[in-house]
């Protein structure tokens, strides 16, 4: 499941975000030695899906989810100041696969005045220092184990290591390095902040709720980078429409001027950043969406839903859901031909309706 931190600086907005982002009170709260941990998650609305489940009305629908995570706030400047961000919050955010970082765009008593290009550049600084010194510890550590027993995977790692360093002197952050999975991967272990794609948000005053389009305008110029989405939203307004029934929530949405809900919005957001389809699936107890990575193929896409359908993969029959919503029959699709039998090497495309054939 696709889980985003959300980060900022203490006050920024956080937690009402978090709220305006997974309602229905779901959050489960872990613990951890200082603060606790709010873990909440949202569905992945898709009008493809209800359309499928309408035609096959079998059991349950069941839509994707996104996890979200409620991370500890930091000062800004501290991280410079002391040599890193503490424990806690790098741990929190070592286990997301991306981050949305909040910057508060609105008045608050004790706070400065807001600053979102500011803000945003300050914290780039500071997450190129923290990456930094993670990779200088590093470093130190291989480079001490390399002498003592060397091994060609040492010399790789440092290899990537020194790469990841090189970067970083640049002011470039580690996502924009042409990396393998390999690589990412063993990345992911280390708590790295500008490994991860942002998909950064301006939180804006309960005036300026209206006005995202224009707002995002403002400050594209300022706010880019490699694997940089940039939003804006108005959590407290957004966690007042999460609590409302989707009629009133529309209607209060028209009122102020806001065409798409920031649950909506940053999740289609969320999944551009990250390069993320869907797919669904039809069976007798469930109409189904599942996430994948753009460039899937069948046989690794079957292992979204289970690893025994990618180990035993056979055939998948398919047909996207464009031709599907023409016809509205499984059968139509596969009498005029749009529903075909697929290898495993066949590319997934988002919105295919997949049938899977397995033996185990
Ligand atoms: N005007 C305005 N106020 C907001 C908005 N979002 C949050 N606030 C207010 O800002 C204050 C801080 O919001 P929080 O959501 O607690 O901020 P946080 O980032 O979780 O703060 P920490 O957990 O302390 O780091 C609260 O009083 C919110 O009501 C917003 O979009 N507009
Ligand atoms: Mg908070």
């Amino acid at each position: 499941m696709l889980r985003i931190g959300i980060i900022g600086p203490s006050g920024c907005g956080k937690t009402s975000l978090f709220k305006a982002l997974s309602p229905s009170s779901a959050a489960q709260v872990g613990s951890s030695n200082k603060r606790e941990i709010h873990i909440g998650q949202a569905k992945v609305a898709d009008a493809r899906l209800d359309h499928i489940f309408k035609v096959y009305p079998r059991g349950k629908k069941v839509n994707a989810t996104v996890e979200y995570v409620d991370v500890a706030g930091y000062q800004r400047g501290e991280a410079a100041k002391s040599g890193g961000y503490d424990a806690q919050f790098l741990g929190e955010i070592r286990t997301c696969d991306a981050l949305l970082h909040l910057l508060r765009d609105f008045e608050f008593p004790g706070l400065p005045d807001p600053d979102p290009a500011g803000g945003y550049k300050t914290d780039f600084e500071e997450f190129l220092i923290s990456d930094q010194i993670i990779i200088e510890h590093k470093l130190e550590r291989l480079h001490k184990e390399n002498n003592k027993h060397p091994q060609p995977e040492y010399a790789s790692e440092i290899k990537l290591m020194e790469q990841c360093q090189a970067a970083l002197s640049e002011e470039k952050p580690i996502r924009s390095l042409h990396l393998t999975n390999e690589e990412i991967f063993l990345l992911k272990s280390y708590q790295l902040l500008t490994l991860k794609p942002e998909l950064v948000v301006i939180n804006l005053s309960e005036a300026d709720a209206g006005r995202v389009a224009e707002i995002v305008e403002q400050y594209q110029s300022k706010i880019k980078g490699d694997g940089v989405v940039l939003s804006a939203a108005c959590a407290s307004i957004e966690m007042e429409i999460a609590e409302l029934d989707p009629d009133s929530a529309r209607e209060f949405m028209d009122d102020l001027g806001i065409k798409a809900s920031a649950l909506d919005r940053l999740i289609t957001a969320s999944y551009e950043l990250l390069g993320l389809i869907s797919f669904f699936t039809v069976g007798n107890d469930e109409c189904r969406a599942w996430t994948i990575k753009k460039g899937m193929t069948a046989r690794q896409a079957a292992g979204a839903i289970h690893s025994d359908m990618e180990r035993g993969f056979i055939r998948a029959e398919v047909v996207n859901f464009e031709d599907f919503k023409t016809r509205n029959s499984l059968s139509a699709c596969r009498k005029d031909g749009v529903r075909r039998l697929e290898g495993k090497n066949y590319i997934v495309q988002d919105g295919d309706i997949i049938e899977y054939r397995f033996a185990v």
